[in-house]
């Protein structure tokens, strides 16, 4: 997953944002405390695409997912300057030893937490143990600093037009389809996540060792022509590699999904987010009587029980069902 930026300069509450990411970021590796993760991020977003500078905890408190808590923060910084939770954060060695080692694909707070009690502080320090890593993990500590870098959307369209071309040439009938931030539009991504299918894949009839072969060629063919470089894991449907368009290009973390056709449309929204967004829509859903998730779009029954998913044919289909002004993909966050 890439890792969320706060926001950018232009918008009026960016110090705010910078310092609620902090300590969302901070719950999320440190504390494990998901709800409090949430919750900053939540107001992060909120705070995001709010048009006009917050002067007071008071006033943040009266836009939708600000509570007490994260007013009081918006006052003491905004009288301070500083903030003492994140100073003591800061203080801690501890912290932000796993702050920083979780910044390698593959290390999870639990994994990060086991080599700081190992006394592993720094990626520095993890070069020398590699030992105690995985594949994916070394991998990951090898492109580090490629990892870390942006990806320009203007690259991310030079890599789909190599995708479709190789993929077009081994089927013709395969989709392809670029999700993430770069289909919401952004200038820059943290990864590519493409989702794949084919009309002869269905879920009905998922055929495990043709599913898994239809992947694994894929991959084989984007190796050949040079640009996939490295495999993190490999399953029957998901992929997590590297991708180098060329010599003069970094690294560049690259997800594959390959999706049932009747379920494409529900990944599609799923993968092109953003998570905030996403959040709405289920929220939404269960309002209008539906379950939404990453696979399926299902009515749930007055016992509570989700039936068979609906018919999905696009994106909008969705959106029409549970009565949701369709969202432009530039416009979902
Ligand atoms: P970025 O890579 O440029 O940083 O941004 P992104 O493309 O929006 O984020 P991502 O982490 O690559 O995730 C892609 C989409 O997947 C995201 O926009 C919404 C959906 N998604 C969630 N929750 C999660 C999650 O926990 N992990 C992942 N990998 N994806 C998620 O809604
Ligand atoms: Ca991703
Ligand atoms: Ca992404």
């Amino acid at each position: 997953m890439g890792k969320r930026k706060a926001s950018d300069d232009t918008n009026p509450n960016h110090d705010f944002c910078e310092f609620l990411s902090e300590l969302a970021e901070y719950e999320k590796n440190v504390t494990r405390d998901i709800h409090r993760y949430s919750a900053y991020r939540k107001a992060v977003s909120v705070l995001a695409s709010h048009p006009t500078r917050i002067t007071s905890g008071d006033e943040a408190r009266k836009l939708k997912g600000i509570g007490e808590k994260i007013a009081k923060k918006i006052d003491e910084f905004l009288q301070t300057g500083k903030l003492r939770k994140l100073e003591a954060i800061h203080s801690d060695s501890t912290n932000a030893a796993i702050n920083e080692l979780t910044r390698v694909t593959g290390i999870g707070p639990a994994k990060a937490h086991s080599l700081v009690k190992e006394g592993i502080t720094s990626i520095e320090e993890l070069r020398k143990h590699t030992d105690k890593l995985t594949h994916h993990q070394i991998v990951g500590l090898r492109h580090f600093e490629d990892f870390e870098k942006k990806i320009p959307r203007q690259e991310i369209e030079q890599i789909e037009s190599v995708i479709n071309k190789e993929l077009k040439a081994m089927d013709h009938d395969l989709k392809i389809t670029i999700c993430g931030s770069y289909r919401r539009g952004k200038a820059e991504s943290g990864d590519i996540d493409t989702l794949i299918t084919h009309p002869n894949f269905t879920s009905d009839k998922v055929d495990k060792k043709h599913k898994n072969n239809m992947l694994k060629n894929i991959v084989t063919a984007l190796e050949k022509c040079g640009l996939v470089t490295e495999t993190l894991s490999l399953g029957e449907s998901k992929f997590m590699g590297a991708c180098k368009l060329d010599l003069e290009h970094p690294t560049r973390r690259l997800d594959i999904r390959l999706i049932p056709y009747d379920q494409y449309y529900c990944c599609i929204l799923y993968f092109t987010g953003s998570d905030m967004f996403n959040k709405e829509m289920r929220t939404h859903a269960l309002e209008k009587g539906f379950t939404l998730n990453e696979y399926a779009l299902r009515p749930v029954g007055v016992t509570g029980v989700p039936g068979e998913p609906v018919e999905i044919h696009s994106e909008e289909d969705i959106f029409d069902y549970m009565d949701f002004p369709y969202k432009k993909p530039e416009e979902r966050g």
